[in-house]
């Protein structure tokens, strides 16, 4: 399938040894045998790499308990495949959870090899899948969390994601065309005004543009590429200068991932991602492979963008575009839920709504299609007291990434530490609007401390003679509209001494002012 690999063969890394060895699809056949096995005894390789095109997480800081990443094109889930995920994370007591994550997903925890032709067929039975959500492949496709239910949208793109992700797995099946890219990739399609989707820190965005098409004005997208974040490098995606109708997307996507996964870079790494082969090629050379690869001329890119709204963030009670029905955003503190929240969220949604839940980017949830005559009802739920409608502004906005409660890379603990933060600073200051603050563990930046106002991203430093758990400090994030990177403006914060930074920051850029004055 990529006729490279075997050229490069003297210059392989370890992954792309792996991948050579055994399709990472592969480990589909060999469930049974891995349940019967254990987790102790299985090849190493299959359990610590290969699971992930299956979407199960080897944790090394909780060995024996994995973690499952689903995908969930546009973060939209029914409250019956919520009910499923419910009972999965249930049998597993205090291990089971499960976060919403940074690209409107959802990961369980807890979950044993032994359960997992089980947990596979509860899956398939609801239409769920988890294939291909980890190590080098597509992740999560990202949209408008309100997609279909936003008055102000430009294109409803529900479909379009669904369509682009069942390109890219078989629908759900596992697709061996995409299964060995060079690294991760990561794709999203913006129908609303406000970039929801941070269309500037993906692989593809798709961005929402009029263009003159023989004569006449036609609405599609504008696209951008190689946007990513790494340890090494960061960069916002640059124009490709071509623009789509909706029509063409999932061939565009097929075209591009097509022409990586043929002449991406393999060799390091550290340097594989789209933006190292555009940088290799030069855009406009990428862009002739892509349109070579597709088969005709592309259109050039429209002019201007629709991108022209501060981000939402979506958390409180907003009309929809259907009379009468309402979505509610609801602040789920650092994306953490038990079992017993997931089957509160299922219920809430089946009685006051439609069954459907929607996931956003700042990992809250959100419950649309509920009826003006039900809301009074659905805001005096119990559940809403645990989960606000009208948080306070910082809580609001805060993001973080997993951390060293289970995740390995992690330098720095983020969620607990995150959320106790915020509630010290609270008790000191008030702030008069929500500010974004992400915490990421450590400069992988899954929680995009770039893209927030201020970005706590994990480091080590030595404190009185030892090495303690800080942060680097980013500012500068703009989101939305001309939105750009923000930059380390202070480095090795230990964690120990981070409120009264915090808090003079709030003070001197956010206008918060201190309760004690
Ligand atoms: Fe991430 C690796 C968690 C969004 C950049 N990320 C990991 C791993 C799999 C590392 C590991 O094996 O432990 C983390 C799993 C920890 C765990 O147990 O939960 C992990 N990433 C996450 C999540 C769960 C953070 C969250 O709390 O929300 C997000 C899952 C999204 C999803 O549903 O698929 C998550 N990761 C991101 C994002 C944000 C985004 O996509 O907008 C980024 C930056 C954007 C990007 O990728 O360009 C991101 N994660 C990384 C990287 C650096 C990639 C690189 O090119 O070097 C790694 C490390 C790697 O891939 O080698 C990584
Ligand atoms: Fe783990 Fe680092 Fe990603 Fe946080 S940023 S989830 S610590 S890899």
């Amino acid at each position: 399938m990529v006729s490279m690999m075997t050229e490069q063969a003297p210059s392989l890394n370890k992954f792309e040894k792996l991948k050579v060895e055994k399709d990472g699809l592969a480990v589909k056949a060999d469930l049974e045998q891995f349940a019967q096995v254990g987790w102790e005894a299985m090849d190493e390789t299959d359990r610590d790499h290969r699971l992930k095109w299956l979407g199960i997480f080897f944790r090394p800081v909780t060995p024996g308990k994995f973690m499952m990443r689903l995908r969930l094109p546009s973060g939209i889930i029914s409250s019956a495949q919520m009910r499923v995920l419910a009972e999965i994370v249930q049998r597993y007591g205090e291990d089971g959870n499960a976060d919403v994550t940074t690209r409107q997903n959802l990961q369980l925890r807890g979950i044993r090899i032994e359960d997992l032709p089980d947990i596979f067929q509860r899956l398939a039975n609801v239409e769920m899948t988890s294939v291909q959500s980890g190590m080098d492949n597509v992740r999560n496709i990202t949209a408008s969390p309100v997609a279909g239910l936003d008055g102000d949208e430009l294109i409803d793109v529900r479909g379009l994601v669904q369509q682009v992700q069942d390109m890219i797995t078989n629908s759900g099946q596992g697709n061996p065309e995409f299964t060995n890219l060079p690294r991760k990739f990561n794709i999203a399609i913006e129908g609303g005004r406000d970039n929801s989707i941070h269309a500037e820190i993906n692989d593809i965005a798709f961005i929402p543009a009029f263009q003159v098409i023989e004569g006449e004005s036609q609405l599609g997208f504008n696209v951008v590429v190689g946007g990513f974040f790494s340890a090494k490098r960061c960069e916002a995606a640059i124009p490709l200068n071509v623009w789509v109708s909706p029509a063409e997307v999932v061939a565009l996507c097929r075209a591009i991932l097509e022409v990586y996964r043929d002449h991406g870079l393999r060799a390091n790494r550290q340097k594989a991602r789209l933006m190292w082969l555009i940088d290799e090629w030069g855009i406009e050379q990428f862009r002739a492979s892509v349109e070579e690869q597709i088969g005709h001329a592309l259109y050039p890119a429209a002019v201007k963008d629709e991108i022209d709204w501060e981000k939402r963030d979506h958390i409180g009670v907003y009309p929809q575009k259907q009379a009468g029905l309402n979505y509610v955003g609801i602040l789920i503190p650092v994306g953490r839920l038990y079992a017993s929240d997931l089957f509160e969220l299922a219920r809430i949604a089946e009685v006051y709504g439609s069954s459907e839940l929607r996931l956003t980017l700042e990992q809250n949830v959100i419950i649309p299609n509920i009826p003006d005559t039900r809301l009074e009802a659905f805001l005096q739920e119990p559940l809403l007291e645990k989960f606000a409608v009208n948080p306070s502004p910082l809580m609001r906005s805060l993001v973080s990434c997993t951390g060293s409660q289970f995740c390995n890379f992690a330098l720095i603990e983020t969620k607990n530490r995150a959320l106790a933060m915020i509630k010290e600073l609270e008790a000191e200051i008030e702030a008069p609007q929500p500010v974004r603050i992400h915490w990421t563990g450590c400069p992988n930046s899954c929680a995009q401390p770039q893209v927030a106002d201020i970005g706590l991203m994990g480091t080590k430093v030595r404190k009185n003679g030892k090495t303690v758990e800080g942060v680097d400090i980013y500012m500068g994030g703009k989101v939305g509209k001309d939105a750009h990177l923000g930059a380390c403006v202070t480095k090795g914060i230990p964690c120990d001494d981070l409120k009264p930074v915090l808090h003079n920051l709030l003070i001197e850029h956010f206008g918060a002012r201190s309760k004690a004055v």
